[in-house]
C-alpha cells in the first residue's frame, strides 16, 4: 500500500474534506456489495428487487429481501473505515460524508454530517400518504405491511432504479463537493448516476480526488491519487500519517 507523502502534504493544508462512499466501505463489516465478486446483482435481479415495477409486481418478495438485509445490517458493526472517517472530524473544519449506502453504518460510527443519496434501510414510508415508519415497528413482519392511516402499501425508504434521488440532499451534496478541497472516493464502482456526478463536481471545482478501492473503477483515470487496497486498512494508515504530523506540530507549539 503506497500512500504518497504529497497527498499527506495536501491534507495538511486542507479545510474541507468530502468522503463519497459506496458499498465497498461496508464490505469489511460483512455486508455484500452490489457488483463485482460476490456482488448482490450477480445472484439477484436488480429489476425485480430494486425497482418500483418489481415492488408492485411482487411486494412481498421485495419486502422479504429488505427484511433479510435489515437483519444483516443489525447484526453488523461499523468497521475501521467508517470509524476513521468519523475521526477525521477532529482534524478538519468541515467533513461531509456523501454516501450511496443505505446501511446507516456511518451514523453508527459517529459521523455528524451525512448526506444519504439513496435513502436509509432503517426507514419505511407509506406510498399513498407518505407517512414515515421506523424499522422497529415491523421488525418481525414477514409480509409487506399496510399503512395504519390509509391502508396504503408500505415500502423501504430507499432509491430504486429509475427513481429520483432526494433533490435537496443531492443539491447539498453537489454544493459540498464543489466546496471541498479533497474528495475521497471510497469503495464504489462509480457507475450509478446521478450519484457518480458528485466526485466529478468536486473535481470540476478544483478538488483533489483520492480513490480508495480494492480495484480500479470507472473513475480511476480521473482521480489524482488511486490507492488500491481495503478501505479499513488504507484510511487508518492515512489518518496515522496525518496524526503524527499534528502531534509534532502540537509538541513544537509547547516550546
Ligand atoms: C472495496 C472493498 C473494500 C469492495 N475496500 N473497496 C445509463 C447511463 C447512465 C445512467 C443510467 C443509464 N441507464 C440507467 C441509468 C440510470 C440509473 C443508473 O445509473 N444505472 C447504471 C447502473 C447504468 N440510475 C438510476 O436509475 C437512479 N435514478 C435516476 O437516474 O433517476 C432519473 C429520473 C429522472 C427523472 C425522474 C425520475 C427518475 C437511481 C439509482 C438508484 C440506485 N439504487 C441502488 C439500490 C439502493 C437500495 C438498496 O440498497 O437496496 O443503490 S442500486 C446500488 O448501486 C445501490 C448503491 O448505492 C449503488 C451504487 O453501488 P456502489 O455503492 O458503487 O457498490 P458496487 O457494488 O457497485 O461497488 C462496490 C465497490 O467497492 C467495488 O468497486 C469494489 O471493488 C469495492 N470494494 N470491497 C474498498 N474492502
Ligand atoms: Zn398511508
Amino acid at each position: 500500500m503506497e500512500i504518497s507523502s504529497d497527498l499527506i502534504e495536501k491534507l495538511k493544508s486542507a479545510n474541507s474534506i468530502l468522503f463519497f462512499t459506496g458499498a465497498g466501505i461496508s464490505a469489511e463489516s460483512g455486508i455484500d456489495t452490489f457488483r463485482g465478486k460476490g456482488g448482490l446483482w450477480n445472484k439477484m435481479s436488480a429489476q425485480e428487487l430494486a425497482s418500483f415495477d418489481g415492488f408492485m409486481k411482487n411486494p412481498n418478495l421485495v419486502w422479504e429481501w429488505y427484511q433479510y438485509r435489515r437483519k444483516i445490517v443489525r447484526e453488523t458493526e461499523p468497521n475501521a473505515g467508517h470509524k476513521i472517517i468519523a475521526a477525521f472530524e477532529k482534524h478538519f473544519d468541515e467533513v461531509t460524508v456523501v454516501t450511496q449506502n443505505v446501511d446507516n453504518l456511518h451514523k453508527r460510527a459517529g459521523s455528524s454530517n451525512i448526506l444519504e443519496l439513496h435513502g436509509n434501510i432503517e426507514r419505511n414510508f407509506c406510498m399513498n400518504c407518505k407517512t414515515f415508519y421506523g424499522v422497529e415497528k415491523f421488525i418481525e413482519t414477514e409480509e409487506v405491511p399496510k399503512c395504519e392511516k390509509c391502508d396504503g402499501l408500505i415500502r423501504p425508504d430507499v432509491v430504486w432504479f429509475g427513481e429520483m434521488l432526494p433533490q435537496e440532499i443531492f443539491a447539498k451534496a453537489e454544493r459540498k463537493a464543489a466546496d471541498s478541497d479533497i474528495c475521497f472516493i471510497v469503495g464504489t464502482s462509480a457507475v450509478v448516476y446521478p450519484a457518480a456526478y458528485i466526485p466529478i463536481s468536486a473535481k470540476e471545482a478544483g478538488a483533489t480526488l483520492v480513490e480508495i478501492n480494492i480495484e480500479s473503477t470507472e473513475i480511476t483515470n480521473q482521480v489524482d491519487y488511486s490507492i488500491i487496497g481495503k478501505a479499513g486498512e488504507i484510511l487508518p494508515r492515512i489518518f496515522e500519517l496525518l496524526s503524527t504530523y499534528v502531534l509534532v506540530l502540537h509538541t513544537l507549539s509547547l516550546f
